[in-house]
């Protein structure tokens, strides 16, 4: 399979090689692939060279390295499109996945500064506080903070946070979810998101803010996301003129 003859690098061809297998699907997700002395032998090069092509298809995402065990096919990334206002519940399952809610806090606080000021209420108003791990088939994808007015979402309670928002928004209360401004920012996991995405701590994560109104003007939320960098990947369609 490896021309040495060839003009394109060696490394090069050991990387399309692998990738191949990958998309073939003769090498499955999370698999553990041959070490880079097998692959070194079997092809009869340095192991250098073997090292590059790894580095290279980590680095694109094609396979992860676990400290001491090996390396492994990259779990495939959820491909999410920043168009609709979609809620996780719904995203999950228009993927045929199965969404899942860890609450891991609840609270009531008084409104300040930003808080307030995003949601539009006065400061000293109550502000509803809850943080959920969002997973998909068991797996934990995201880690959301949302703050809420409590004059506006009425009845809210620590369980039904545990299943969809927006359903409860829309379907109970009653209330007509218009227009979201969304930020989204590269950042890096820190030790207790990263305990509870079950990722190392320092691994890439985005970082997404939105602000959600309602059809009359009035913001619903305020939510500071974090998600999975190697599980997630948001595209955008684009048109010219
Ligand atoms: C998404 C939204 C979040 C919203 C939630 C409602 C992003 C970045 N965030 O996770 O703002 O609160 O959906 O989902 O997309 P739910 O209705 O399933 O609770």
């Amino acid at each position: 399979m490896i021309d040495k003859y060839s003009p394109l690098p060696i490394y090069y061809q050991i990387e399309e090689a692998i990738k191949g297998r990958i998309e073939k699907g003769e090498l499955l997700e999370g698999e553990m692939i041959p070490s880079e002395r097998e692959y070194a032998e079997a092809y009869e090069i340095s192991r250098m060279t073997v090292r590059q092509a790894i580095t290279n298809l980590v680095n694109d995402g094609y396979l992860t390295r676990r400290k001491g065990k090996g390396t492994f096919v990259a779990n495939k990334k959820i491909e999410q499109k920043l168009v609709g206002l979609t809620s996780f519940t719904e995203d999950m399952k228009a993927r045929g996945l199965s969404p899942s809610i860890k609450l891991l806090d609840y609270k009531l606080s008084e409104a300040q500064g930003k808080t307030a000021s995003g949601l539009g209420i006065p400061s000293g108003a109550t502000v509803i506080e809850f943080q959920r791990v969002r997973l998909a088939d068991q797996i934990p994808m995201a880690l959301e903070t949302t703050f809420l007015s409590a004059d506006l979402v009425r009845g809210l309670n620590e369980k039904i946070v545990q299943g969809s928002l927006y359903q409860y928004v829309e379907e109970e209360l009653g209330l007509s979810i218009d227009y979201a401004t969304q930020e989204l920012e590269a950042s890096v996991a820190r030790e207790t998101e990263s305990e509870i995405l079950g990722i190392a701590k320092g691994s890439p994560v985005l970082l997404i803010r939105r602000y959600t109104y309602l059809t009359d003007g009035r913001p619903l939320e305020l939510v500071q996301s974090i998600y999975r960098g190697d599980r997630y990947k948001f595209t955008i369609d684009m048109q010219r003129g």
